[in-house]
């Protein structure tokens, strides 16, 4: 029999290659959307219009993480064998201004899956994975972070992630649902939401180079994160519930790049040849011509700021074998070549 999957956050850019995976695992993989005004399946239209994965095996199911009808239904009409909870307003700015709906959809979310799997005594067949995050760390800047560091979420969205991560550990360990956290570093790829700083960079500093647009406009050049690709992260979330017993997994490459020098990369990819000038809000990036490519700007910075994430995931590469095969040069190279063929077409 083939296993069944059920991705709430599907859409979204670890869903869309999280189903690819499962799908080549031979998994029948249910997807949960949500209503929008606009087409919002842009990242996972390729696999349901694959003459080769047949219907049946990649369902879309329209719901809502913020509706406990609706994921109680589903749960109970799909009764999968793993549910992977990705879904989640994920922006870590935005969640400063929608924190309420941070909340419902973050951190109670969580909580109307694992209630569905025991409403519907599924505490034996479902395994469950909740997508958690390096923003529990926050304001901890003792680096490298591990399972064993101190949380201390900054925003909204860490503190509904802190929850989300402790309810999952509760249901573990009331109810002995197989249920586990994956505590995520930064994970970027081509399918990146527009807004967060690694596509945003990418997407404007091609269009400088073809000349569509003058000026980057940047918030906090110094933050330092721990940046992977979002391909090797999905194969850490299977191999999590695949392992023999439900557990907690820091996943991270373990290397620290700033804002500023992840500019500075994809400059230098592109060919753009820049020179830094100023200091804090004055800072900028200037080109041979004497054109200002980058420039702060003060509505990007947040009220409070995460600066200082580099994971340690030891533990999972120990016991999971999981580790990255994506360097950072190969992830703006892959994010910059999807770029350029957007553009062009
Ligand atoms: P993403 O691209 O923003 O995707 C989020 C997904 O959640 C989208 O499918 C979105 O649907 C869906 N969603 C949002 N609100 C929902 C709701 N109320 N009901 C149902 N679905 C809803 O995020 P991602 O980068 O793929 O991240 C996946 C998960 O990992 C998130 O939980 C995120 O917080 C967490 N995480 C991400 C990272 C990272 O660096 N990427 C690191 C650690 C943890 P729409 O497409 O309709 O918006
Ligand atoms: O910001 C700085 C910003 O929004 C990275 C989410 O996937 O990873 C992500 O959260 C850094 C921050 O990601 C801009 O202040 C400067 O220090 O790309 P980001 P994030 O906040 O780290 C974690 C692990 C998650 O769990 C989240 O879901 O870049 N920064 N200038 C900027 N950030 C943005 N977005 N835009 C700027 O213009």
């Amino acid at each position: 029999m083939k296993k069944k999957a059920l991705i709430f956050g599907i859409t979204g850019q670890d869903g869309s290659y999280l189903a690819e995976l499962l799908l080549k695992k031979k998994y029948i993989v249910h997807g949960v959307k949500r209503r929008s005004s606009s087409i919002n399946t842009g990242r996972i239209d390729h696999i349901y219009q694959d003459p080769h994965i047949k219907k049946r095996t990649f369902l879309l199911h329209y719901g809502d993480i913020t509706d406990s009808l609706s994921v109680t239904r589903l749960i109970k009409q799909i009764k999968p064998n793993e549910i992977y909870n990705l879904a989640a307003q994920s922006h870590v700015q935005v969640s400063f201004e929608s924190p309420e709906y941070t909340a419902n959809a973050d951190a109670i979310g969580a909580l109307r899956i694992l209630e569905a799997i025991r409403f519907n005594n599924l505490e034996k067949k479902t395994k469950f994975y909740q997508a958690g995050t390096s923003e529990l760390y926050g304001l901890n800047e003792k680096i490298p972070q591990r399972e064993s560091t101190n949380f201390h979420p900054a925003s909204p969205y860490g503190v509904a992630k802190l929850y989300a991560h402790w309810i999952t550990i509760n249901y573990r360990e009331a109810y002995k649902i197989f249920a586990s956290n994956g505590i995520l570093f930064n994970h970027e790829s081509p399918r990146r939401g527009e807004t967060f700083v690694t596509q945003k960079i990418v997407q404007a500093l091609c269009r400088i180079k073809l000349r569509k647009q003058k000026t980057l406009y940047i918030g906090n050049l110094y933050a330092k994160r721990d940046w992977g690709h979002a391909k090797d992260f999905v194969k850490a979330m299977w191999l999590i519930l695949q392992h023999k017993k439900p557990d907690d997994f820091v996943i991270s490459t373990g290397r620290q790049t700033t804002v500023k020098n992840f500019i500075n990369l994809v400059s230098k990819e592109l060919k753009i040849t820049i020179k830094w000038k100023g200091k804090g809000l004055k800072e900028k990036a200037i080109d041979e011509n004497g054109n200002i490519i980058v420039s702060c700007d003060k509505s990007y910075y947040r009220p409070l700021e995460v600066n200082n994430l580099l994971g340690d995931s030891k533990k999972a590469r120990k016991i999971l074998g999981w580790k990255p095969e994506f360097g950072l040069k190969k992830l703006i190279s892959d994010m910059i070549k999807s770029e350029m063929q957007r553009i062009s077409s």
